[in-house]
């Protein structure tokens, strides 16, 4: 955080730290779950889109999109403008949100299919089997995408129940063997093909239904929106109302969610004590032309890692523990969730395996700087580009979206200066970029020798040369 940026931050969390302390503070007394470190346990909620853009909410300029409720969000708790989701596709997002790892780690590098018969290494362990034994309640209402048949379904992934489909909206090509799109129960399946267009409203009341049930023990509500990926479903309370277009339906639906859930919350008095976090799994689909997003001032999207393809909208709500209308531009990424929530609770980061995630909890409060100096951008299991800093070398280009080359010369950016990666700066920078080579390399060995996913692992080396 540059000095400019952190007395923003201090100015506005000191007006917002005033704003609450005028307010009556509605502690939540019902709890009954164990004390985490400094109080009692909060209860977690982790709204997660599928290919929402960076620019396609009202805070990021969209002028055409209507968020009121990611506004109020934001108005009331921490917005970071440097967040990094760990893969530009679905399902090694997912792999890294849950588990805390770079998907070189856990192998899940490229997307499920439904003719897939493995998910998620069953070696892994994930954020809600970490939090069930500190008292958690869990469920997984949404997408999942880390594995679909029996064995690794989210009941057999730490998650107490679970409501969705089970892989993306659109896998069910026909000529490819896919069945209609599957809508699951727990372990079954309820209703195929699913009607999308009343998912965002179908997952936003079940979210209701498990708070109200969890609402006097601590719970991880984990709600993956099916939407806004391609084919794009709206209810018809939403049809034909954004200037957007669909895709605007589809996203002020999500947004009139989030906003039914925080006021759940707040109607059962527990807001104040609840960790709700709203961000995206990747950058927009832009190859779907009109039905993708918007990566908004950043170059790029899905498929690609370029910024517009992995950093993404994140917004934090916690009043007991955030200050309120904070924009904070430091550096954070999914993994760090994986460690802030376990932390929170009270558990142990595990131990017996290398964790990618920092708690980011001081930095949410404005307290310090990130812990998270560097960030390594994948594609599949190529590592394609690094940041340390402000500055961040691309060691291969995109030819055309899912296309990847070799570059011959490196590319480097200030992203301070140019977050949109427009301006190549490699050539004055020889020492930076000697120095930025380095650490990449530096990295594929110490992914080397933690040894996990060998085959994956050499891959990674022979591109490294
Ligand atoms: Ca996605």
């Amino acid at each position: 955080m540059n000095q400019h940026s952190r007395r923003q931050f201090i100015k506005n969390s000191a007006a917002a730290l005033a704003g609450l302390g005028a307010m009556p503070l509605a502690l939540n007394c019902s709890k009954s779950g164990e004390q985490a470190e400094g109080g009692i346990q909060p209860n977690f909620i982790l709204i997660f889109c599928d290919d929402m853009g960076y620019g396609d909410w009202e805070r990021a300029g969209h002028p055409t999109i209507r968020t009121p409720n990611l506004n109020r969000m934001a108005d009331q708790g921490v917005t970071i403008t440097q967040f990094y989701c760990a893969a530009s596709v679905c399902s090694p997002s997912r792999a890294a949100l849950l588990t805390g790892r770079y998907p070189i780690r856990t192998g899940v590098v490229q997307v499920f299919f439904p003719g897939n018969k493995v998910g998620l290494p069953l070696s892994e362990k994930t954020l809600p089997e970490l939090l069930k034994p500190q008292g958690y309640a869990t469920a997984c209402i949404g997408k999942w995408h880390l594995g679909h048949t029996s064995a690794y379904l989210p009941t057999e992934r730490g998650f107490d129940s679970y409501f969705g489909i089970p892989y993306s909206n659109d896998m069910s090509l026909e000529s490819r063997g896919d069945p209609p799109i599957p809508l699951m129960r727990d372990r079954d399946i309820i209703e195929q093909p699913c009607d999308q267009n009343t998912l965002t409203r179908r997952y936003t009341e079940e979210s209701i239904k498990f708070i109200e049930a969890n609402q006097r023990r601590p719970f991880f509500l984990y709600l993956a929106h099916s939407m806004p990926h391609v084919p794009l479903h709206v209810s018809d309370e939403f049809r034909g109302k954004s200037k957007r277009g669909l895709y605007g339906d589809v996203i002020e639906e999500i947004d009139w969610s989030a906003g039914e859930i925080l006021r759940a919350l707040d109607r059962l008095g527990i807001g104040e004590n609840t960790l709700v976090i709203f961000t995206s799994d990747n950058g927009p689909w832009t190859t779907q032309l009109q039905q993708g997003g918007s990566a908004g001032l950043l170059r790029g999207a899905k498929g690609s890692t370029w910024e517009g393809g992995v950093r993404v909208p994140f917004i934090a709500r916690y009043p007991d523990k955030l200050p309120a209308g904070a924009i904070c531009p430091e550096v954070a990424t999914t993994m760090d969730m994986f460690t802030t929530l376990l932390e929170l609770s009270g558990a142990d980061i595990p131990r017996d395996r290398i964790i990618d995630g920092v708690n980011i909890l001081p930095v949410l409060q404005g307290r310090g700087a990130s812990p998270r100096e560097r960030f390594y951008y994948f594609h599949q299991d190529r590592l394609t580009a690094i940041r340390q800093g402000k500055f961040k070398l691309h060691f291969e280009r995109t030819v055309k979206p899912y296309q990847w080359a070799k570059c011959n010369t490196y590319k480097l950016y200030d992203l301070e200066i140019d977050p949109s990666e427009n301006y190549d700066i490699a050539s004055q920078h020889p020492e930076r970029v000697r120095q930025l080579t380095q650490l990449a390399d530096d990295f594929r060995r110490q992914v080397a020798e933690a040894g996990e996913n060998q085959e994956l692992i050499d891959r990674l080396l022979r591109r490294g040369r």
